[in-house]
């Protein structure tokens, strides 16, 4: 179905929404006021009209997958962040740790099956040694050079860069050199300070986030960026976070894709309530209208349940992610979807949303399409 512009113009009973939808039909960018008025409206139909209509400018009828898996190879974490459940002291009677051998084993079983990235980052344990990052990343890519490895977030880098005593850049650049292909978007959370203070106060902080990121770009290692909302945030902040974000994108180029993260509660110590639906959609379709520079806005099948990402991809956002066969850090939270699917499970989720599957690699290159 062809998406017409001038009935968003033409029927909104609000003047700026329909000075927004001129703005969108002409290509222009929108101001981060645009993006607070979208988020304050309750023109969802019209707001999603809108994100489908820049999206299948930049993407067509595409909708991309990939066959991947999570591993998390610890969830000791020095942090303990009151937003995540995921992340206990070494003293838990739920801490583990996986050998490299364990995790070898899980990568052997992805490669076997088809799998394309290993998407891998953990706790922060006070007792890891800098190396320890380096050989996994080191050893993986040895034993199964095709696979790519999407690993550590800006988080993990930044410790590294702590406990190293090195730049960002020379941890980057020894990464790289020991076989990372890109990192993921974790760790980013809302950059206000104001609200990190609340659900983060000890981890690296958004300024870090951000200088960990442009420094991969330049590096040519490219990047995704995440935001979590639906805590303690406000809208502000959320137009903030993406306003940072289109920022650097506009500096470097070498965001990939941006993956908008509703917040889980359950078993935190900040708790809580579950976003809505309506939340979750308007946040994705105002995601893909005011980030004019990145190409792909991924509906994150696991934080969303698999029907609202269904819903998403014509609410502007082009991407499932992945297979991803055992997550566990938002299903420590909570998360009621499930743990993995098979590719078959996101063919048809995509193919019922009147969308084309696209089996991709980390880079979003043409794997396989699904007609
Ligand atoms: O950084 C933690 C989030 C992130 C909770 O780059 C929570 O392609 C909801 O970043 N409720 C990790 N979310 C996941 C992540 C990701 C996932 C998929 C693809 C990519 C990518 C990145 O999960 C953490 C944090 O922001 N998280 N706790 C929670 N209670």
């Amino acid at each position: 179905m062809e998406i017409v512009i001038d009935d968003v113009i033409k029927t909104a009973q609000d003047k700026r929404l329909a000075s927004i939808a001129e703005k969108v039909a002409l290509g222009e960018r929108l101001s981060e006021e645009d993006a607070l008025h979208l988020f304050r409206s309750n023109e969802l139909a019209a707001i999603g009209q809108l994100a489908e209509y820049v999206n299948r400018k930049k993407n067509g009828m595409n909708a991309y997958f990939i066959i991947n898996r999570q591993i998390n190879p610890t969830n000791v974490c020095v942090y303990q962040c009151d937003f995540c459940a995921f992340g206990v002291k070494r003293s838990d009677p739920s801490a583990y740790e996986m050998s490299l051998d364990e995790v070898l084993k899980k990568v052997e079983e992805t490669y076997l099956a088809g799998g394309k990235e290993i998407h891998m980052v953990g706790g922060i344990p006070a007792h890891w040694g800098y190396e320890k990052y380096v050989e996994l990343v080191r050893e993986i890519k040895k034993r199964f050079p095709e696979v790519v490895v999407k690993a550590w977030t800006a988080i993990e880098i930044h410790h590294m860069a702590k406990i190293s005593k090195k730049s960002y850049e020379e941890v980057l650049s020894e990464l790289k050199e020991a076989g990372l292909d890109a990192l993921p978007g974790g760790g980013a959370e809302i950059f206000s300070e104001r609200a990190r203070k609340i659900i983060a106060p000890n981890k690296a902080n958004a300024q870090e986030y951000l200088e960990v990121h442009r420094t991969a770009h330049r590096l040519r290692i490219p990047t995704n960026a995440t935001m979590l909302y639906g805590h303690v945030e406000t809208l502000e902040e959320r137009v903030e976070h993406l306003s940072e974000l289109r920022k650097i994108q506009d500096e470097t180029g070498g965001f990939q894709v941006f993956i908008p993260l509703a917040y889980w509660p359950e078993g935190t110590r900040l708790g809580g309530r579950r976003t809505s639906s309506v939340d979750d959609l308007k946040t994705i379709a105002i995601s893909r209208l005011f980030l004019d520079n990145f190409q792909h806005i991924k509906a994150y099948w696991v934080t969303l349940g698999e029907k609202v990402a269904q819903i998403a991809l014509n609410f502007g956002a082009d991407d499932l992610d992945g297979t991803i066969e055992e997550e566990r850090i938002v299903h420590s939270a909570g998360t009621k979807s499930a743990y993995g699917h098979s590719a078959q499970r996101l063919v048809s989720l995509i193919k019922k949303a009147g969308k084309v599957p696209v089996e991709r690699d980390t880079f979003y290159r043409v794997v396989k399409v699904y007609d």
